[in-house]
């Protein structure tokens, strides 16, 4: 028996910086800080930031005045941001830059009167952020059936933005439904999914054909470490999503050689290792790496943050 670790797999950069910034405004200004939403979609990161004094709340009003508060990676919408302003809270913006990226995009396109389509998936709070950058233009769609569906008030000044994490196979067929309904569409050159998306889709796509299992680790409410488990899925091989090495039933590995793990980028690597340990305690099995794309991606932190 052999397991596989893809590469890379993990925190991306936008993570990073999301829980440094809670981890540093803790340190700055002590216990409570507010956090609006899950600061990134990981039960064992949002544990362990809550025992050191973070309080998760989805609505600001259950902020109490005068306290500190951090945006999620995933991003706000406007209306967040003028009752935070309104209310004179403090602020700290762990949206991913890459997230922040497309809210801008959204703002540019809106003041040229073209209306914008987002491909994502309804309910999640980075489609709720992105959506909410106009008051107006905006329309949702998940699937090329929705598109097929979707009827616009300007289709000659149409133009599109995507969810970073989706699924880069589905998106683009949804993108060439856009296309083919709408031919004045105007887009990114591609989509939005960023860097670690595409880097740890890929990744999976090399593991899975190398592997008769693929374990993804990352909590059900992760949209991009569900799509991993979708890629594996979608390339016949059985793939199961788990938050840590106590939800692996021993009966997936029953009649398996090559076990292959990777993570979604909201799931920290010690669950890694974990699971790594876990399998080859039942198993006995060898552990190799996958070669992969060096990233290289950091974002730094807000200046009132930052080290010095
Ligand atoms: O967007 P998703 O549910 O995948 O969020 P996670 O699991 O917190 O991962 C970080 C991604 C993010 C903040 C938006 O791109
Ligand atoms: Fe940013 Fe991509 Fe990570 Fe989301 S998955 S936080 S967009 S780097």
């Amino acid at each position: 028996m052999q397991v596989i670790l893809a590469n890379p797999r993990g925190f991306c950069a936008g993570v990073e910086r999301a829980i440094a910034i809670v981890e540093r405004a803790l340190e700055k200004f002590g216990a409570p800080i507010y956090v609006r939403h899950e600061v990134v979609h990981n039960k064992f990161v949002c544990d362990d930031l809550r025992a050191k004094g973070a309080v998760f709340i989805e609505e600001l009003s259950e902020v109490p005045a005068g306290s500190t508060v951090i945006f999620s990676a995933h991003g706000v919408s406007k209306a967040v941001r003028e009752e935070a302003d309104s209310r004179g809270l403090k602020v700290f913006d762990a949206t991913c830059p890459l997230v922040t990226k497309v809210h801008v995009e959204v703002g540019k396109m809106r003041n040229q009167s073209r209306e914008v389509v987002m491909i994502g998936h309804k309910g999640h709070p980075e489609v709720e952020g992105t959506m909410g950058q106009s008051g107006d233009g905006m329309y949702l769609v998940e699937t090329a059936e929705d598109v097929k569906q979707l009827k616009v008030n300007t289709p000659r000044q149409l133009s599109f933005v995507t969810q970073t994490t989706l699924s880069v196979d589905d998106a683009s067929v949804v993108i060439a439904a856009l296309k083919h309904h709408f031919p004045d569409v105007q887009g990114p050159k591609k989509d939005d999914i960023c860097y670690a998306t595409q880097n740890r889709q890929d990744a999976v796509k090399v593991l899975a054909e190398q592997c008769d299992l693929v374990i993804v680790v990352g909590s059900p409410n992760s949209s991009n470490s569900r799509r991993l488990r979708e890629v594996a899925l979608t390339r016949g091989v059985d793939a199961y999503l788990v938050d840590g090495a106590d939800e692996i039933d021993p009966m997936w590995l029953e009649g398996k050689t090559r076990v292959g793990v990777s993570a979604g980028a909201s799931a920290p690597e010690i669950l890694v290792e974990r699971v790594v340990d876990h399998i080859t305690q039942l198993t006995h099995a060898q552990v190799k790496q996958l070669a992969g794309v060096e990233e290289g991606v950091s974002f730094p932190l807000p200046k009132e943050l930052g080290i010095g």
